[in-house]
């Protein structure tokens, strides 16, 4: 039987993911809670891989949707056997940037995938492993490109195959999260992510805290 809580961040880039994952994973360690951060495509040695392979090599120019579809979920489905269910098994509280909510909305309403195909790769994927909680960082596409720019002028980015696509692309990923969020409001929480970090922080805080057993 699983003990632990699955938690996944969605949103568009930019939108703070991997800054909210890392203050709630520092927060939470400090109050004896055994965390884990994955990150997807990737979080292990294979899907790693098969992130480079999606997003930085060379070779990936003629890369189809459907081949894009299946490598996400190769690396899916490593993760979810290889680490996420033995974590969940030993109880720890597992934090992952991004899971299959991404590929309904990049694939599906982005590439223009047929959902009902998406969502077969997807269950086969992951089986009965389902996120307990979705946090859903929400930045209007102006901000979320700013943040991108602004990180671009000051690190060495590497070429990402993923962000080449045009706006009318992110428009459909937009709708996309919405859509999703009007369909499970229960488990996917939606959070204005153009708030200042501590606030977003807050929030998150407060969505997290009725999930927390200290075990
Ligand atoms: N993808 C897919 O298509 N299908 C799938 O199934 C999966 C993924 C799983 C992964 O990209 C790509 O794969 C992604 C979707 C696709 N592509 N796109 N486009 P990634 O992992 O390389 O990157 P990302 O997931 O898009 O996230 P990101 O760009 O790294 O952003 P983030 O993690 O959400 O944000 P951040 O790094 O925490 O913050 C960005 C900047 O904003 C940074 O300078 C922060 O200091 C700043 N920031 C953050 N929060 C705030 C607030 N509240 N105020 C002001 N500034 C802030």
């Amino acid at each position: 039987m699983e003990r632990g809580v699955l938690i996944t961040f969605e949103g568009t880039e930019g939108s703070g993911k991997s800054t909210q994952i890392n203050r709630l994973a520092d927060r939470l360690r400090c109050t004896g809670h055994t965390v884990r951060m994955l990150r997807e495509p990737g979080g292990t040695p294979i899907g790693e891989e098969i992130r480079h392979t999606l997003q930085h090599s060379e070779n990936n120019r003629a890369m189809t949707p459907e081949t894009e579809l299946l490598l996400l979920n190769a690396s899916r489905a490593q993760l979810v056997r290889e680490i996420i269910r033995p974590a969940l098994h030993q109880g720890e509280i597992v934090l992952c940037d991004r899971f299959y909510d991404s590929t309904l909305v990049y694939q599906g309403y982005g590439r223009g995938l047929d959902l009902v195909a998406v969502k077969a790769v997807i269950d086969y994927a992951v089986g009965d492993t389902r996120p307990n909680l979705t946090l859903l960082l929400h930045v209007p596409l102006d901000v979320s490109e700013t943040r991108r720019l602004a990180r671009q002028s000051t690190a060495s980015v590497q070429r990402d195959r993923m962000e080449e696509a045009g706006r009318a692309f992110f428009e459909r990923v937009e709708r996309g999260y919405r859509a999703l969020a009007a369909e499970e409001p229960d488990r996917i929480k939606w959070i204005d992510a153009t708030q200042n970090l501590e606030a977003v922080e807050a929030t998150i805080g407060s969505l997290v805290e009725p999930w927390l057993r200290v075990g």
